[in-house]
């Protein structure tokens, strides 16, 4: 990414001082759907960031350039919304709609945005820009906000990070996908070296250390963009819903499908009709197998938690229907590479990434797998990467 303060410079002009702001993208380890079902998630942020470079001014108006798109676009605080705004300043109006409700006193600037998260492959860009749209507000009304995490900007507006992280929920929200909590959390709570277990219910969470000598987390891109997500993202949600809602007949303690443990689920099954069983059960087993990978890395056995991996992308493949041929190569070509140990779809699903584990002096044999056998087979062009994981949310400069 080029020097944004520079860049901001040649954009708008030099002159005032410009503050940074970045929000990373992350990649979910394992708790894959289970977030919007109050239930345990194990992501990671990523070193791939979406960063705002900006100047306050006086004048209640927004205006950004987007590096991606070449684009400038403009909107009023609390105003009318513009006629046709391009999509990709859907985010940060929404977010500015829900801290001004929050009581955020908002006041206007201009930026320069770029980002290294690619869009629509389940590593959140979305989540990532949130966040940084949101610190790029807290900074804006209060200048003198020192560099440093997160916390310290929301803290000067009187809100926790884990306020924040719910209030970019419902930025999300309003722009069009009823998302869970997980990607706007992590993107402010990531932790370098670890990945962070949360639980979406009551938003508790737990840095777990990861032996980056023993294991590297591999992403790698399908290529395949998500189309229609949304629709069938909610529908996969309304479907949860509506099993929670059937087993509760049996349970009056049952909100959520956290609530269900494999017995419960086990014993009242047939109770569901065939679909809403399917997508239950992921929920249900994903979830137990997010617990059962914190005891394996606490006892470092790297092996049991690559399984657990594995089980994850078959279920997510089989019962909740969000795989698909091209993640599901991957996934083959993975597994069949000595010195991976698990390997699974990555964020909604219906295209997007895949991450595995890989001993590190594998991550080159894997590599070479899949440039050796997926584009031929698949017609996309994939793209590899290792990230290590990195520190959430933070006012740069
Ligand atoms: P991605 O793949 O980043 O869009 C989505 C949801 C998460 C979570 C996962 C599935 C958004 C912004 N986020 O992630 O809340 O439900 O799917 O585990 O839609």
């Amino acid at each position: 990414m080029a020097d944004l303060a520079t860049r901001f410079g040649e954009i708008f002009g030099p002159g005032e001082p410009v503050r940074v702001v970045r929000g990373p993208g992350r990649v979910n380890l394992i708790g894959e759907h289970t977030d919007y079902n109050g239930g345990f998630v194990m992501p990671m942020a990523l070193e791939a960031a979406v960063r705002l470079a900006l100047v306050p001014h006086d004048e209640p108006t927004v205006t950004l350039w987007s590096e991606q798109f070449a684009e400038r676009a403009s909107f009023q605080l609390g105003g009318e919304p513009p006629a046709d705004p391009p999509h990709w300043l859907r985010y940060p109006m929404a977010v500015a709609e829900v801290l001004a409700e929050e009581g955020v006193a908002l006041r206007g600037f201009r930026a320069v945005l770029d980002g290294d998260v690619p869009v629509g492959s389940g590593l959140s860009s979305s989540a990532a820009y949130e966040v940084a749209s949101a610190l790029a507000f807290l900074v804006a009304a209060k200048v003198e906000i020192a560099a440093g995490p997160a916390k310290v900007a929301a803290e000067a507006h009187g809100l926790s990070t884990e306020r924040l992280a719910v209030l970019c929920q419902s930025a999300e929200h309003r722009v069009g996908v009823r998302c869970g909590i997980m990607d706007q959390f992590i993107s402010l709570h990531g932790r370098k070296g670890h990945a962070i277990v949360l639980d979406c219910r009551d938003l508790s969470y737990e840095p777990v250390p990861l032996p980056s000598d023993r294991a590297k987390v591999v992403i790698i891109d399908s290529g395949v963009r998500r189309k229609l997500t949304s629709g069938a993202y909610n529908e996969r949600r309304s479907q949860c819903e509506e099993g929670a809602g059937r087993l509760r007949k049996f349970d009056s303690d049952i909100e959520q499908l956290r609530d269900v443990s494999i017995e419960v689920f086990q014993a009242h099954e047939s109770a569901l009709p065939q679909i809403v069983r399917r997508r239950c059960r992921h929920v249900v087993t994903e979830n137990a197998r997010v617990i059962q990978s914190i005891e394996a890395l606490g006892s470092g056995d790297l092996e049991r938690f690559g399984k657990l991996l594995d089980a994850s992308h078959d279920s997510l493949r089989d019962d909740y229907e969000v795989s698909g041929p091209e993640l599901d190569l991957l996934v083959r070509i993975a597994r069949g590479t000595e010195g991976v140990l698990g390997s699974r779809l990555t964020g909604a699903g219906f295209g997007g990434c895949t991450v595995s584990l890989v001993r590190p002096d594998a991550v080159e044999t894997l590599r070479e797998a899949v440039l050796a056998r997926y584009q031929e087979q698949s017609g996309y062009e994939p793209r590899i990467w290792t990230s290590e994981a990195a520190d959430g949310a933070a006012v740069e400069v």
